[in-house]
């Protein structure tokens, strides 16, 4: 990238907000996982929608792409510039704003820099909720969790990304800005424009704010893990917890005993909360906007009719917040806990849910097929049908040999996905990783038109290419 560019753009965000140093850049040029790495010719830190609109405007009259970045804990390689060294990578993190916090709407306005934890503490402050939760949240920001329509664990009731979204503002690929920031409920003015950018990963533009629903804040709450004997009681525990709890159930996870163990091997103070290994848990949450007294009961009673038919093994209701902290510290903790273990292929994966046992069954068998003793870890939002498929290769195993297999071991579990109607990549989006297999296992229609879109807002492919869409 010409010198003359790099002035430009300290034109617009001042000198300290364009990194050029290599030494600086190395934070923002490796995705969380170290999976990939690339160079960028700068790294570019805008503190104003108007300063990403001058930043976006320069760099498409250079004919320079952009690669949009929020916290980086994206898991598809998405967020990070490729071999290039011509790549800009636009930092969010400077606008991190909460500009308006309307109590009344049930809505805040953020920047997208904000980070997802900012803005649930901003809303408890208020005493709304904003319900969206993951492991993440602790750095990952808006702008991210927008541009990947982001799950997590609240997904069973409040939605993902796409439904917490009223309105977006977003900076075009030529540097327009659209201020989409409506906080209405109902606008039916033509097309649902904020829905094309939700998820599009950063490949049709920068999102520099959204307006975001609130929802009245939670002041009851049950928690409980739960001994199961197969993925089918789980699916029957959703029936019996549906049936007794209602709309109280807010939280549902499924964890294999191995992705349990792995946590109580690796995760200091971590505690197996029975005495005897059983294959499956559940962890189970009831929530209620009104201070209800009995959601213990609740649960209780829920899980004891789940006993009488035979659907849970055994279970234990948290006795205070610290227990229930512990309990979900033992789902959250998988993901760290397997990097100990070596190399850890994820596969984000969701089928219907009533298909979840003959799912796991199949894939199961052919992952065991394809490489003996490998070690299969199986946990996530089974609420959603969502389900996390990490393997970690079999003990003793070498690290380069397991790594060479990802693509044969992918094509397996993605097979299956496919023959139960599922898709390839339930919460985390396509970003590098995903972006050449989805060809396989996507209609080619809908492959076309995705194409149209990204013509249409981004004709020069200057906006995040390589990432989503096979061969742009
Ligand atoms: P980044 O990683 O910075 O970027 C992600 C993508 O969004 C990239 O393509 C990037 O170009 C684009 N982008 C970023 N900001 C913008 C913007 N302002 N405008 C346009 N495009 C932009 N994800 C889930 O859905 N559910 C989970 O339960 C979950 N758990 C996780 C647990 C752990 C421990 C980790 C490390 C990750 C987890 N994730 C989960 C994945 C990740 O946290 C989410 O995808 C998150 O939404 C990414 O946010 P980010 O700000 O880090 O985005
Ligand atoms: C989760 C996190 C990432 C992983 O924990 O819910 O989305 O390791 C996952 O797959
Ligand atoms: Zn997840």
């Amino acid at each position: 990238m010409t010198a003359d560019l790099i002035g430009r753009l300290r034109e617009v965000v001042g000198p300290a907000g364009v990194l050029s140093d290599p030494a600086d850049l190395a934070g923002y040029l490796s995705d969380w996982r170290n999976a990939y790495t690339g160079t960028a010719a700068a790294v570019v830190r805008p503190g104003s929608t108007e300063e990403v609109a001058g930043v976006v405007a320069r760099c498409s009259e250079a004919g320079v792409v952009v690669v949009p970045q929020g916290g980086n804990t994206g898991l598809c390689g998405g967020a990070v510039p490729d071999s290039s060294g011509r790549q800009v990578v636009l930092s969010l993190t400077r606008m991190r704003r909460i500009r308006d916090l309307d109590a009344a709407n049930q809505t805040v306005t953020v920047e997208a820099g904000a980070v997802l934890r900012s803005v649930q503490e901003a809303a408890a402050a208020a005493g709304l909720l904003f319900p969206l939760s993951l492991g993440a949240e602790g750095s990952c920001t808006i702008g991210g969790n927008l541009a990947t329509n982001a799950g997590g664990t609240g997904v069973l009731r409040y939605g993902t990304m796409r439904d917490l979204t009223l309105g977006l503002e977003v900076v075009l690929p030529d540097g327009r800005i659209w201020n989409g920031l409506r906080g209405l409920r109902k606008d039916n003015t033509g097309y649902d424009l904020k829905q094309v950018f939700i998820g599009a990963e950063g490949t049709l533009g920068v999102i520099t704010a959204a307006v975001l629903k609130l929802f009245p804040a939670v002041r009851s709450r049950a928690t409980a893990w739960a001994a199961l004997p197969d993925p089918q009681a789980a699916v029957d525990l959703i029936g019996v917890l549906r049936e007794l709890a209602g709309d109280r159930l807010t939280g549902l996870e499924l964890m294999s005993r191995r992705s349990v163990e792995f946590v109580l091997r690796h995760s200091a103070g971590a505690r197996d909360p029975f005495g005897d290994p059983h294959p499956w848990y559940a962890l189970v949450e009831l929530s209620d906007t009104l201070p209800v007294a009995g959601l213990d009961a609740v649960i209780e009673s829920a899980l004891g009719e789940a006993f009488e038919r035979g659907v849970v093994l055994d279970a234990v209701v948290a006795s205070s917040s610290a227990q229930a902290a512990a309990l979900w510290g033992l789902r959250e903790g998988i993901s760290v806990a397997q990097n100990h273990e070596g190399p850890s292929l994820k596969h984000d994966v969701s089928v219907p849910i009533s298909r979840i046992p003959a799912f796991v069954e199949r894939t199961d068998r052919a992952l065991e097929a394809a490489v003996p003793g490998i070690r299969i870890v199986t946990y996530g939002h089974i609420g959603d049908g969502n389900l996390h498929y990490n393997l970690s290769k079999p003990v003793g195993g070498d690290d380069d040999e397991f790594r060479a297999r990802a693509g044969a071991l992918a094509r397996v579990i993605y097979d299956s996905t496919c023959a139960f109607d599922g898709s390839i990549s339930a919460e985390h989006g396509l970003g590098q990783s995903k972006r050449e297999i989805v060809a396989d296992y996507k209609d080619s229609h809908e492959l076309d038109l995705m194409r149209g879109l990204k013509q249409l807002f981004d004709p020069r492919g200057l906006m995040n290419p390589g990432k989503v869409l096979p061969g742009l």
